[in-house]
Parts: C-alpha cells; structure tokens; sequence
C-alpha cells in the first residue's frame, strides 16, 4: 500500500530490510551501539564487520537520536542507527521518543542529500512498543515530515510480518 504526500511516496511493503535498495536503511539499534537481535543482528549480518567498526568509532546514540555508517555489503548505501524507546507503560515519555527516532533519522537523510529511506517497525519487538501505537507514531512522523520536507522522495516501512503489515495498512488509510 502507498501514499503520495507532496512530493513523497509513503509506501509500506511486507519484507526483510536488509534486502532494500534504498539510499539508507534504518537500524532499530540500543544506546551502545552494540548489536543484538531483530532487525539490528539481521543489518549487521547482511552488511558485515565494517558497519560494527563505525559504530565503535561513533560511540554511543541516546534515546531518540540518530546517526549514520555506510551500509558495508547491503545494498544500501548507508545505515541510519537509531534508538526507539523501550516501552514501560506508556507514561514515559515513550511516544515522543519513538516520534523523534522517527524524525531525526529523516533529518538525517535529508542533511546527507539522501532521497529515499528504508524504516523497521522500530521498537515493536525486543522493546515491546504495543504495534498499533508505534505504527500510528511512524506513520505521523513521515507524513508530517513530508508535508514540510520534498528532499526526500520514497519513505518505505518494511514490515517483517503480514499481520505486522496489516496493522500499519489499517493505520495509514486511518491518517491520510
Ligand atoms: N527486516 C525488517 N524487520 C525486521 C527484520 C528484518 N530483517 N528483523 C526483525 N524485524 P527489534 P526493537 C522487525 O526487536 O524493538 C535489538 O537487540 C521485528 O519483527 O529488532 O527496537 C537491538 O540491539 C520488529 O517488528 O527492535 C536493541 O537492543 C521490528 O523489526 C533492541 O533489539 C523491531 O524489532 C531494539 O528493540
């Protein structure tokens, strides 16, 4: 399913994000940058040891914040790691944080000239984000972006699973 918002093409696609031939392809990763599991193990398999190497270069990403590697072996030019919430209930500020993950890995495409990213469902799994909410926030956040952005031509949420997929289609028709 897909959506033109300005200039932008909103499209959400039921796959595996290490296969994406996007400009860059989003890492739902921890503060440490250290690797793990879901989409994070998946990305760093595909993309090999050189992406590991920029993150210990990097550091560290708080909570919310983003920041960028190339994509080693993906076929993806670049990374984007950032960091969503873990969810705890819901009054900890969780929705702003998963919000600004969102839109800080945009602004980080578009200050690096990028015109297309690839996003996971971004806290849904490990850190246990209920997914309707964390789609409803996603979708707000690359809809509102492309209503005041135009860099940006293709924002693609690829969904691991067909339910996870119908969740965000139900989401999308709800917001456009
Ligand atoms: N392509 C697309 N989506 C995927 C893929 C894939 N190859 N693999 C998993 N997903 P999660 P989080 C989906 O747990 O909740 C890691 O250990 C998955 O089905 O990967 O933000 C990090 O190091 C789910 O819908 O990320 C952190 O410690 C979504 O990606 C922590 O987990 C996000 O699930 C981050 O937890």
């Amino acid at each position: 399913m897909q959506a033109k918002v300005n200039e932008t093409i909103i499209e959400l696609v039921c796959g595996d994000i290490t296969e994406e031939i996007t400009d860059a392809i989003v890492n739902a990763a921890n503060e440490r940058l250290a690797g793990g599991a879901g989409v994070d193990g998946a990305i760093h398999r595909a993309g090999g040891p050189s992406i590991m190497a920029q993150c210990r270069q990097i550091g560290s990403c708080p909570t919310g914040k983003a920041v960028i590697t190339t994509g080693g072996n993906l076929k993806a030019k670049y990374v984007i790691h950032t960091v969503g919430p873990i969810y705890r209930g819901g009054a900890r500020g969780e929705e702003k944080l998963l919000q600004n993950a969102y839109r800080n890995s945009l602004e980080l495409a578009r200050q690096n000239g990028l015109q297309s990213i690839s996003f996971p469902a971004i806290s849904t799994g490990v850190y246990a984000y209920p997914l309707d909410e964390a789609a409803k926030i996603a979708l707000k956040t690359s809809i509102e972006f492309a209503r005041e952005n135009n860099e940006i031509k293709h924002i693609r949420h690829i969904l691991f699973s067909s339910r996870d997929y119908d969740v965000f289609c139900l989401q999308l028709k709800d917001l456009i």
